[in-house]
């Protein structure tokens, strides 16, 4: 993303939080994943949002108005042995040609520096409970403010979450975000259409999980937005399964959750699919049952429409057909009300998406359900899931997890799902997997 998305950006949050604030960001520490070997850094979205800055070891803070500058970068020297042994890093020059930073300085002076930028600063913007040690560094600054009283100068007497004002920019999204997102969703489209043309009874989940990062790296998105889920038979009513290590089986299904993040923004995808190619009775019934929920959830969504509409929509349809299917007894609308169908759908048909999987935005409003605005982005992932274990259904029902799950930008006139390049209906994957048996 260039460097003026994010200076525009950073001019709309300057001008959102007002003269009388100021607004802290860190960077995402480094993660030690074992000995001297850390995980793969990834930037904290909000830090990313308003700096495209993608080191460690580095503090933002915003000061609106401030005559040396609003945009105080603090990052890392640039050192020629740190270059040498790990890499590119911007170095203070860096963080002000390259990132726009008014001025920058090391991170080190960060203790020094930070109760004068706070100073006459009443409300201060903050990720307050992320990280505790950042906390109370924080709070020590606000302290070292308050000593200087006697000087005339005020601290901050109020500390504002991110939510407030940051996090309702990220919930609408530009046209440069959305350019990010309908190539993640591209990418895991592609990656999902392969584990559909690999897949055969006999092989492992880990070898499917290992064809949907292939295809991932190879399309140039360098991580899962999330961990993959290649669950097959019983495993898929695990919700949140990730040992990818069943072998497959001929006559069950595989339901796999993978998306790809693609400069720092997630996809979603949900399809699930017979390991042989071919739906038997009991699973077509019930795959058809939960395609028809998505499909009435993704009518719902469009602009005036409220968060839950898209759930409650499929709740419908779900009992509906569970009803008919003798898969539950009684009135739809007392069944509904109980909430019987929790028995096999117990989650929640979506959530936001956006540079997290589930990402920031309130979902509710003074107490009600937010209404859906264009720009928004959402998946909606009805399922039905029946235990192997299940004693309260006929047998030919068990051992079947079942979800589906698109990417849906809200759009002026209705919606657009950003992740249709993946086969969906029966016939569609039914055609797909068979070309591909052919080509073998
Ligand atoms: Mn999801």
């Amino acid at each position: 993303m260039d460097a003026e998305v994010f200076a525009r950006r950073r001019a709309a949050f300057l001008s959102r939080i007002g003269m009388d604030s100021a607004a802290v960001l860190a960077a995402a520490p480094t993660r030690r994943r074992s000995r001297d070997v850390a995980y793969p850094y990834r930037q904290d979205s909000d830090f990313y949002y308003l700096t495209g800055f993608p080191e460690p070891d580095a503090v933002a803070v915003f000061v609106p108005g401030r005559k040396k500058g609003e945009f105080v970068l603090f990052c890392r020297e640039y050192d020629p042995q740190k270059a040498l042994w790990e890499g590119r890093h911007a170095g203070l020059k860096g963080a002000r040609k390259q990132y726009g930073a008014d001025e920058a300085y090391s991170i080190e002076e960060l203790d020094k520096m930070m109760p004068e930028l706070l100073a006459d600063r009443r409300r201060l913007h903050c990720g307050l409970g992320r990280d505790g040690e950042f906390d109370r560094r924080l709070l020590g600054w606000i302290d070292e403010v308050k000593k200087r009283s006697r000087a005339g100068v005020r601290a901050p007497e109020e500390l504002v979450d991110f939510d407030r004002v940051l996090h309702e920019m990220r919930l609408i999204k530009g046209p440069e975000e959305l350019a990010a997102m309908r190539r993640a969703a591209e990418i895991s489209a592609r990656a999902h259409e392969r584990a559909m043309r690999v897949c055969r009874p006999g092989m492992y989940e880990y070898q499917i999980e290992a064809e949907i990062v292939h295809e991932f790296m190879r399309q140039g998105a360098r991580s899962p937005a999330y961990p993959s889920i290649v669950a097959s038979g019983d495993n898929a009513c695990v919700l949140h399964y990730t040992a990818n290590d069943s072998c497959l089986k001929d006559g069950d299904l595989i339901l796999i959750d993978a998306g790809a993040e693609y400069d720092c923004y997630a996809a979603d995808i949900t399809r699930t699919f017979p390991v042989n190619g071919r739906f038997s009775p009991p699973q077509r019934a019930l795959y058809e049952l939960v395609l028809e929920a998505q499909l009435a959830a993704i009518d719902k969504v469009k602009p005036g429409n409220h968060w839950n509409e898209p759930h409650e929509a499929a709740v419908r349809v779900l009992t509906k057909g569970l009803i008919r299917l003798g898969l539950l007894d009684g009135r739809l609308s007392r069944l509904i009300k109980k909430e019987a169908y929790k028995d096999f759908y117990m989650h929640r048909t979506g959530h936001w998406l956006g540079m997290d999987v589930h990402d920031v935005g309130d979902y509710k409003v003074d107490g009600q359900w937010r209404e859906l605005q264009p720009g928004m982005v959402l998946t909606v992932e009805p399922g039905l899931y029946i235990g192997k274990g299940n004693k309260n259904v006929s047998k030919r029902w068990r051992g079947i997890g079942i979800r589906i799950e698109d990417d849906v930008l809200v759009t002026e006139t209705g919606c657009e799902v950003l992740t249709a390049a993946v086969p969906k209906t029966i016939a569609e994957i039914e055609a797909l997997m068979e070309t591909a048996r052919e080509n073998l």
